[in-house]
């Protein structure tokens, strides 16, 4: 890497003349971001190879992540930082007359993903490299990632991710290492001369998968890992079969652009389940050509296929990767020639599964003749695996008919990929401790009393590199003023923050930093998008993916409410605060985008009601994305955390909020009771239903939400704006459907009944405020108590008690 300053800004003139043809005078910010990114990725290049050749060859153990989502956000500022140049680039390129941060903000997020489950994958990659292990990814190349979403009229419009138009200055083609992957066709069976059947696969397409590398940076550079990511291209030996099959030549262009059309887009929708034939032929795609590739690599060290699991794991991110079980059981079966049971025993010990979502929508099912008429040798083995899974049931739990019915793989003409998933691999687990308990305790119970051993929880974490280093750099400063930068390597030694709790100078940092933080984004806000805000206000933040178990639609009732108060009673005393919303809705759900075009009807409202003056503003920023939430998460004070109590998994948002010092208003869901034991009841702000009485609430039937609009004023004030003639509707039925959600359906969420405790919580938010140095006591205690939640930590267990992984940075 560049020795100095000096050297780097040489280095950079030359790039920008030589690859661009211009000056550092003349060149603008996307110049300029073109060749800072080709020259970092020019110095990773020169590591990366000899990082493999040297390191990874003689690793005892590489993981696999298979991924049908890697949420990666931008690449410069944290290849810079990890690579340790940070502070020096920035330097230079100041005195050539740029600003990083504008550079930065020209390169185009990399939204290979949805929401939670994609960005884990992005913190873990970079926990991987950065704690030297041989951990690397595997997922697809979608021409077009996470839609672009404009907010037009207040309603949601989606606009195609062209990602890709400008390039992608870190990845590398890989031509040489395509794998061919096959679909349709038919299975011809044979007896060998060993007295056994023996099956080929006839008649089948070839698509071409070709990897584009992209280098993952640890910190400190040290380990470079790769993420894999597959295109789908035609195939050569097949565009000739084409030519003969058709005598038309667009016939025949037109079939071969549906079969690249396989990594075109990602599926838009978060925790829901699509069942379309193409989301399942990007699923085999990628775990073919992965798998195919792992088993070459394994090849060439020359071991029997007995040992793949000591030198490969593979993990499997929620279910949609989940048939690299019997992809690898194919290669071993009827490529490698081996016995069901030696490859069975080779596969489950090979494949882990981690379970995100217990929402029914979510739970992945294929009809067995769509997955037959792809795949027709896949399918075989699945029923066969199945089909011995039953008969080992049975011998364990003689004619306990029901508990067959409910493991069994394939039922009711579809195959159920979360069975497949416990039952192919040795390792299942929850992403929060809650969420694995209500894995254990009903979503997979049967699943649990037979499998006991499979089964355990990881709490999910966060880089901290992304989220604080880099994203909060004021902050990050402050913290290794206090406690010296120990906390980079090991942010368990946050916690010695502790020790500030009373120091008022350390309180008032953290106070400023804030403020100056709040200051930088309403510039920011200002000048890209228009929108004008006061920092003074009380800064909350509710940003995620729209869905109806994290209640975007609580925080606008509890906005409306908050309005009627002031236009009832103009003393009414509040601290003056923004809500800010970022969101996509998936753009098939109804429900979420009506919610999208209410927030953005209040904020018409509230905005330009001068009875509110400077009390209440309301934000839906748009086109919500990793590089916003860097933006806005150090500049927030509260952390909306408010899902239906037993809802959400985990959640990733609430860890990278409390890091930045933001206080948290939730309910005690996913890993938020974990940020409750961490920080205390004095530091977060905990309402509503607890998971158990959700439940409970389910089980019975639900609950009459009337009864609670009958009873509550507040309640009912606000939920009848949504269809009374008021400003809101102006006389328009546009929000009726919200309503009759809440009142006529029953409110399946929970969001009336969990109301008026939101309506404390939140009052007591208000006042509490006004004490800066009790907040700031707050702010200081979330920070400090937030080492857990890194994905070193959590990656850590995952080597340890999953994978079998250990750190290279041993082996030098
Ligand atoms: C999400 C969960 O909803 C979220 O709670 C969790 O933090 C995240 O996974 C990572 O584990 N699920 C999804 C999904 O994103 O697509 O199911």
């Amino acid at each position: 890497m560049f020795s100095d300053k000096k050297e780097f800004k040489q280095a950079f003139s030359r790039k920008l003349r030589t690859e661009l043809g211009k000056e550092v005078h003349v060149a603008t910010d996307l110049d300029a971001y073109r060749s800072l990114s080709s020259l970092v990725q020019d110095e990773i290049l020169e590591s990366w190879k000899e990082n493999y050749e040297q390191k990874h060859a003689q690793a005892p153990k590489q993981m696999y992540y298979f991924s049908m989502e890697f949420l990666m956000g931008r690449l410069l500022g944290n290849n810079l930082l990890n690579m340790q140049v940070l502070e020096m680039v920035e330097e230079g390129l100041n005195e050539l007359g740029f600003s990083l941060s504008k550079i930065e903000d020209n390169e185009t997020d990399a939204g290979l993903g949805n929401g939670g489950l994609g960005r884990l994958a992005a913190c873990f990659l970079d926990s991987l490299a950065s704690l030297g292990m041989a951990g690397h990814g595997m997922g697809l190349r979608y021409r077009y990632g996470m839609f672009d979403q404009r907010i037009v009229k207040g309603h949601q419009v989606e606009v195609p991710d062209l990602w890709l138009n400008h390039g992608f200055a870190w990845e590398v083609r890989r031509p040489e290492e395509a794998i061919e992957v096959t679909f349709g066709g038919y299975v011809n069976s044979k007896k060998g001369k060993d007295g056994n059947l023996h099956f080929s696969h006839q008649g089948y397409e070839t698509l071409r998968a070709v990897p584009y590398d992209v280098p993952v940076v640890g910190y400190e550079g040290e380990t470079i890992n790769t993420l894999r990511l597959w295109s789908a291209e035609p195939s050569e030996q097949d565009i000739l079969h084409l030519a003969a099959k058709y005598d038309d030549y667009h016939n025949m262009l037109h079939h071969q652009r549906k079969l690249e059309s396989i990594s075109d887009f990602l599926y838009p929708d978060d925790s829901t389940e699509e069942g379309k034939q193409l989301r399942l032929k990007q699923e085999y795609f990628l775990v073919s050509a992965g798998v195919q590739h792992a088993v070459r690599q394994f090849e060439q060290q020359d071991l029997p296929y007995q040992e793949l699991p000591k030198k490969f794991a593979f993990h499997i991110n929620d279910t949609h990767p989940a048939l690299v079980i019997p992809e690898l059981m194919r290669i071993l079966l009827d490529e490698k020639q081996l016995g069901w049971k030696e490859a069975w025993d080779i596969t489950t010990a090979a494949v882990s599964y981690t379970n995100h979502t217990t929402l029914s929508e979510a739970l992945e099912t294929w009809p067995v003749d769509m997955v037959r008429n792809l795949m027709p040798r896949i399918c075989m083995i699945i029923e066969e695996i199945n089909e011995r899974f039953c008969k080992s049931l049975w011998k364990s739990y003689p004619e306990d008919f029901e508990r067959i019915a409910h493991l069994a793989i394939v039922a009711d003409g579809q195959v159920k990929m979360a069975h497949l998933s416990v039952v192919g691999s040795h390792s299942v687990n929850g992403v929060a401790n809650l969420h694995t308990e209500i894995l254990k305790k009903r979503e997979m119970k049967v699943f649990y009393e037979t499998f006991p051993e499979k089964f355990n929880n990881k709490t999910n974490g966060i880089t901290h590199r992304r989220w604080l280093m880099h994203a909060n750099k004021p902050l990050s400063h402050i913290i290794s003023e206090a406690i010296g930068s120990g906390w980079k390597e090991n942010p368990a030694e946050l916690k010695q923050l502790m020790q500030f709790r009373d120091d008022s100078v350390m309180l008032d940092s953290i106070h400023r930093v804030k403020q100056q933080n709040k200051e930088h984004f309403s510039d920011w806000l200002y000048k890209d998008c228009g929108i004008l805000v006061d920092p003074e206000s009380l800064f909350d933040v509710h940003i995620k993916r729209l869905h109806g178990y994290k209640r975007q639609l609580l925080n606008a009732l509890h906005i409306l409410h908050l309005y009627n108060e002031i236009k009832s009673n103009r003393d009414f005393d509040l601290t003056p605060r923004t809500f800010f919303f970022g969101a996509k809705a998936a753009p098939g759900y109804y429900f979420a985008k009506k919610v999208i075009k209410l927030i953005n009807t209040i904020a018409d409202v509230v905005n330009h009601d001068p009875d509110v003056q400077d009390k209440l503003k309301v934000v839906f920023l748009e086109n919500y994305s990793v590089s916003l939430a860097e933006k806005i998460i150090p500049a927030a004070n509260i952390s909306e955390q408010i899902s239906t109590a037993s809802k959400e998994a985990s959640g990733t948002g609430n860890m990278k909020l409390m890091m930045n010092g933001a206080v948290t208003v939730g309910t005690m869901d996913g890993a938020n009771i974990e940020i409750y034991e961490q920080v205390g009841e004095e530091n977060i702000y905990t309402f509503g239903l607890r998971p158990e009485e959700v439940l409970k609430i389910y089980q019975d039937g639900g609950y009459l939400s009337k009864d609670v609009y009958e009873q509550e004023e507040r309640v009912r004030k606000a939920v009848d704006q949504l269809v009374h003639y008021s400003p809101i509707t102006k006389g328009d039925k546009e929000f009726r459907d919200i309503y009759d959600a809440l009142l006529l359906h029953n409110d399946e969420y929970f969001v009336l009944k969990d109301m008026p405790d939101y309506i404390r919580a939140q009052q007591k938010i208000s006042e509490d405020y006004q004490q800066t140095r009790q907040w700031s006591q707050k702010s200081l205690a979330n920070i400090a108590q937030s080492g857990l939640f890194s994905s070193d930590r959590t990656i850590k267990e995952y080597a340890d008690d999953i994978w079998g992984l250990a750190s290279l940075k041993t082996l030098t």
